[in-house]
């Protein structure tokens, strides 16, 4: 009936960046509208949140702006573009092919970044990853599955650099620092807003040919859901810019670190910022 309560399904990627991410939409929207929120945390990489989105399963999660552009629109990567101009492309394409809207960036990026322990970078002299080239044969790389199958990810990589790494292991995101410092691999794809990078004292080179676009997190929604919300996006936009990268880091933290609950997490940050009650 026209007086039924809509309902909205919130949704997000299986790491801890985003299952915090998921509950602060969640408990944003539960607190300041009067729609049905369903949480379904953790569902997977990016191509199957895309699936999700396409066929109305999810209505809205973050997604990260050079994902977007490079992964699901397919587009060529061009380093002198702007961080501004690929996500106004983003937005753009997204709206024409699929109806889903790029609501305003949450305020951080969160970009992948080759990482590895200090001792082992300082003794081999490894700053960039032109750098590192010179030393790949003898080391071993690590990285999420999804990596190894994006068009952002290992093989564009290993030939923007010609990398030749002794070995190449799959590991869980979140296992891949613990790796690092462990000595079990020496060479990993850390996330830029991970606090495990300065914890277990991990250094982050430098991409010194620009081969990864920028990242900013940005929730987005299916159209439909914002057309038959009047207002939404005017509330939604309100968390245009509520977080920075150490912010985000220091969120990220507060689970991998302080073993705090994401939703827990989420909440409090909300609260502080006094966007719920
Ligand atoms: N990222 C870096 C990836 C994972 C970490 C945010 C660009 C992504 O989810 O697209």
């Amino acid at each position: 009936t026209s007086d039924a309560k809509g309902k909205i399904v919130i949704s997000g990627k299986k790491f801890t960046e985003q299952v915090i991410l998921t509950h602060l939409l969640a408990e944003y929207v539960k607190a300041n509208t009067d729609l049905d929120v369903e949480v379904k945390d953790s569902l997977g990489g990016a191509f199957m949140l895309q699936q999700a989105i396409e066929n109305g399963d999810v209505d809205m999660y973050v997604e990260y702006t050079g994902t977007g552009y490079l992964n699901i629109l397919k587009q060529p990567y061009d380093p002198k573009k702007t961080p501004e101009q690929i996500y106004n492309e983003t937005k753009k394409l997204y709206k024409e092919k699929y109806n889903i809207a790029w609501l305003k960036p949450l305020g951080f990026n969160n970009t992948y970044a080759l990482a590895m322990r200090r001792d082992l970078a300082e003794k081999l002299g490894v700053k960039t990853y032109s750098d590192l080239a010179k030393h790949s044969s003898s080391l071993t790389f690590g990285s999420d599955a999804e990596f190894f199958e994006r068009s952002d990810g290992y093989d564009g990589l290993v030939d923007a650099y010609g990398f030749q790494f002794k070995k190449k292991v799959t590991i869980d995101p979140d296992l891949q620092y613990e790796a690092a410092k462990n000595g079990e691999i020496d060479v990993i794809t850390a996330y830029t807003t991970d606090a495990r990078i300065k914890k277990y004292d991990l250094v982050v080179l430098k991409d010194d040919k620009n081969y990864f676009p920028p990242y900013h997190a940005v929730p987005i929604i299916r159209q439909e859901v914002l057309d038959a919300n009047p207002g939404l996006e005017e509330k939604l936009n309100k968390l245009a810019n509520i977080l920075t990268d150490e912010k985000m880091m220091e969120l990220n933290g507060q689970v991998n670190l302080e073993r705090k609950q994401p939703r827990e997490v989420a909440i409090n940050f909300l609260k502080s910022e006094g966007l719920i009650d």
